[in-house]
């Protein structure tokens, strides 16, 4: 062979690579976007971190399955930080830019409440995986949420208290700038007086205070039993530091902002006998948690806790809904009509129930969440006051005529 013909044969093979590729591309299904904005910044990625491993794993999951019915899910993450803007910014740039299909965030209940109502006006369904504030649901008629709030549990979590130490004297302490934690101590409060506890005093702080000393030595002075807290997790972490440094020895119960373990590196040994009561449980048997705990574990090195189990829930939400309304109307149906696929992604994923890592799960019409499997922990420390462990106390089953059972059962976190 000449070298032209050398030459024209390498060019025909490249061009007939070249377009065998095309065609295979063309062929392959683009993957449908949903977007992730929750706090990789800030003091909120305390919790933030937990959830982007958890819906990481969700991904590769669901895509190992199969997708939605063999179209792959891609997520597109978008830093919402701990502030308002800081979630609105990421949930526009995923509705506008990134044209997500559905988003799960933010991570705070404040941080909802002001970027919600920007999903509602696009038309967008949004997914609260830790949002547990009253009235997060009724926001806007496009957001459900994964994260129960814990209405009937913190009865439970004091009476626990009650029960373990025989605690009478309470000081409740919140943070009044975060509406999570403004929310949650109303049910405290009433709680500690529906089970006859004596509320010497309620405080408050605002989660950027650094310092403590004043709040913790008010609510020494009350010469308190039991101490509520509802906060988030570095500056509730570092209020239990305070109060136990200045000498506390009584309980402390804590709120959903305590269920990270996280929290464990921030008050370190003083952690150990905090009583939180939790939405998930890593040791609860169904085989979907068994294989999200094995995946946890193996890229972790330890046992997950509620935010990643939240946030795969959510994301399990928007994969089982994509592949029913595939099922049933067909994806392609949609073409190019996002706004449409938009509002029947939310209609359909209202409709159905699930089998997630934190039990079975539906929402009712205004995007509450039915859940009916609880939990009451205490933090047990381990010798390094780095890691620890929620071990179980109570585990509660709110489904028709079941009734609260105490298994003594421990769950390591980390
Ligand atoms: C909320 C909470 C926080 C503790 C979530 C991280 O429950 O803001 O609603």
């Amino acid at each position: 062979m000449n070298r032209r013909k050398i030459l024209a044969l390498f060019l025909l093979s490249t061009l007939f690579i070249v377009f065998n590729m095309t065609v295979i591309r063309a062929q392959d299904p683009a993957p449908i976007k949903i977007g992730v904005a929750v706090a990789q910044s800030g003091t909120a990625s305390a919790f933030g971190v937990e959830q982007v491993i958890g819906a990481e794993i969700a991904e590769a999951y669901f895509n190992e399955k199969g997708g939605v019915n063999g179209v792959p899910i891609e997520l597109v993450f978008q830093d919402a930080a701990t502030d308002e803007n800081g979630a609105i910014n990421a949930f526009n740039i995923l509705m506008n830019q990134e044209n997500v299909v559905g988003i799960l965030g933010p991570t705070l209940s404040q941080q909802a409440f002001a970027a919600v109502p920007e999903a509602d006006r696009v038309g967008v369904p949004v997914i609260a995986p830790s949002n547990t504030a009253a009235g997060i649901p009724q926001i806007s008629a496009f957001n459900a949420r994964v994260s129960a709030p814990v209405t009937v549990l913190a009865p439970i979590a004091l009476r626990t208290a009650v029960e373990l130490e025989g605690v009478s004297r309470a000081v409740v302490i919140f943070a009044r700038n975060d509406a999570f934690s403004s929310s949650e101590t109303v049910l405290f409060q009433s709680a500690a007086t529906e089970i006859g506890l004596n509320v010497a005093s309620v405080l408050e702080y605002e989660t950027t205070d650094t310092s403590f000393d004043i709040l913790a030595s008010d609510a020494l002075g009350n010469s308190p039993d039991v101490i509520i807290i509802s906060g988030l997790a570095v500056d509730g972490g570092t209020l239990v530091r305070t109060l136990r440094e200045l000498g506390y020895e009584g309980l402390i119960v804590g709120g959903n902002g305590f269920n990270t373990p996280n929290i464990f590196p921030i008050c370190q040994e003083y952690c150990d006998g905090i009583i939180v009561a939790q939405a998930y449980n890593n040791q609860a048997e169904s085989e979907i948690n068994a294989e999200f705990r094995a995946l946890y574990e193996e890229g972790q090195g330890k046992l997950p806790g509620q935010f990643p189990a939240q946030a795969f829930a959510g994301i399990q939400v928007f994969v089982e809904s994509l592949i029913e309304i595939d099922n049933t109307v067909g994806l392609d149906s949609f073409g190019d009509d996002l706004t449409a696929l938009r509002a029947a992604l939310n209609t359909t994923l209202l409709s159905l129930e699930y089998d997630t890592p934190i039990g079975i799960i539906s929402f009712d019409p205004d995007g509450e969440i039915i859940q009916s499997n609880f939990y009451v922990a205490q933090v047990v420390m381990n010798d390094d006051n780095e890691t620890g462990t929620f071990a179980l106390l109570v585990s509660v089953n709110l489904e028709p005529e079941a009734e609260a059972t105490e298994e003594p059962v421990s769950t390591p976190e980390s």
